[in-house]
């Protein structure tokens, strides 16, 4: 999606939406990608059809680059590019396939930065449960190469900062509440059984 320009396209699900139970529900996913992930695809291409030259950009360029954008609508740029590419990122990298943890040069960098995979997966989650209102925790690269666990509110992302994301956890309500309620930990706990790392 990074690399995608307008018009963008709301990229199916990869997987059916029943696979990822009993973590997450067919409801939620159903809402979370055909409503709010599309709601976001939708009101990018908006925002953006009246700036021909914004057209040319990547989405990556847009999020980069944020003094690229016109002053009147930079707010609303911003947030559904941003809404657009974190939502690309979380559905992207959980499936029923994932929660085997990472490997290779990752899984020894975890390990050399957080102390363990456990211990990073425990430091993890504590800073998506401390995320306050909506927002998003993501394990990044900054420009040295250093592993980093970054919180993010609202649909602000990492590639503002200079720094490539891995992985995300959707802390927004509308991610969980339907199956879990108000119990955040226990889908976050969750999470780990279907986030994949590449
Ligand atoms: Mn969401």
């Amino acid at each position: 999606m990074i690399n995608k320009k307008y018009p963008y396209i709301l990229p199916p699900l990869a997987y059916p939406y029943e696979a990822l139970e009993p973590y997450i529900d067919a409801e939620t996913m159903h809402l979370h990608h055909d409503k709010h992930f599309k709601t976001y695809v939708d009101n990018l291409n908006h925002a953006l059809q009246p700036y021909a030259k914004l057209q040319t950009l990547t989405l990556g360029d847009i999020l980069r680059n944020p003094n690229l954008l016109p002053y009147k609508d930079k707010v609303t740029i911003m947030r559904n590019a941003g809404g657009v590419y974190n939502h690309s990122l979380f559905f992207d990298r959980i499936s029923p396939d994932g929660g085997d943890g990472p490997v290779g040069r990752l899984l020894t960098n975890i390990n050399a930065t957080f102390g363990s995979y456990e211990q990073f997966q425990k430091l993890f989650s504590e800073n998506a449960m401390s995320v306050f209102g909506s927002g998003w925790t993501f394990l990044v690269r900054d420009k040295h190469s250093n592993l980093k666990i970054f919180n993010s509110k609202n649909q602000q992302t990492p590639l503002e900062y200079g720094f490539e994301p891995i992985i995300t956890f959707d802390v927004w309500e509308h991610a969980y509440y339907l199956k879990y309620k108000n119990v955040r930990a226990d889908y976050i706990k969750n999470l780990w059984n279907v986030v994949k790392f590449a």
